[in-house]
């Protein structure tokens, strides 16, 4: 039997506290654990020296949630709403994303992480969906049973016949939401493949079937210990780093 593979995951980090840190939701740790991964978290602070070194031992690539990317990264100003920008950030995961997809590494991107994958391939994002007309729909969840975050808030609709419909293992799911961004114009070679009720842009896979990328608006890693259809994502992610561990 291989070694189990690591998967590298990308932080959150401090804006404008003090101190600065660097900080990870236990949730995806958790989920890759019982997948069979090993996560491996990669913070911005990391010198590219010792992040190119740490890059040679890892066989797959998760894109964490958090704070907004910069709209001058899609070449627009911010909106008042964008929040918790983290230039430091942008930078590495979008440094990653490139990197994965350049050497076939594995990638399942979530919540931020999706909208970085479409802004690193040159798509844009709608910076906060409550100011567009016509989404009722509410993203961010507030208000329900506490904000727990494994409470379901909206379905969404998966594409009959997409890589993302064959891993869930169904063509509708009950997910939660936590995001006021979301995609607008698709990245290149980025195929939309689930979306709400309201058409947001929920779930993209790459064009490209020899390259493992998905990457899902909602958050899976709270979902994993009631729905087998947010396991199941994991279990590619680590199925398809295994694969790669093994070359
Ligand atoms: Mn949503």
């Amino acid at each position: 039997m291989n070694p189990p593979p690591l998967i590298c995951v990308s932080t959150s980090v401090t804006v404008d506290k003090y101190p600065e840190r660097a900080y990870v939701n236990a949730a995806y740790l958790n989920a890759i654990q019982q997948a069979g991964g090993v996560p491996l978290p990669l913070p911005p602070q990391l010198e590219p020296s010792a992040r190119a070194e740490l890059l040679k031992h890892v066989h797959g690539v998760l894109l964490t949630g958090g704070g907004d990317v910069d709209p001058a990264r899609f070449g627009e100003p911010p909106h008042p709403a964008t929040a918790e920008v983290s230039p430091a950030r942008d930078s590495l995961e979008i440094d990653l994303t490139r990197w994965a997809l350049e050497n076939r590494v594995p990638l399942l991107a979530i919540c931020r992480g999706i909208q970085v994958l479409n802004v690193a391939l040159g798509g844009s994002l709608h910076q906060d969906i409550p100011s567009e007309p016509g989404s009722p729909l509410d993203h961010s969840q507030a208000g329900l049973q506490g904000n727990a975050r494994s409470v379901t808030a909206h379905q969404v609709k998966v594409q009959d016949g997409s890589r993302l419909a064959g891993i869930l293992g169904a063509l509708e799911v009950d997910v939660n939401s936590f995001h006021h961004q979301a995609i607008k114009r698709l990245g290149r070679g980025l195929k939309d493949v689930a979306w709400a009720p309201d058409s947001i842009i929920e779930g993209v896979e790459l064009g490209d079937d020899a390259r493992f990328v998905l990457g899902v608006q909602w958050h899976p890693e709270e979902l994993v210990g009631h729905d087998r259809a947010a396991r199941n994502l994991f279990a590619a992610l680590v199925r398809q780093a295994r694969e790669r561990a093994s070359l």
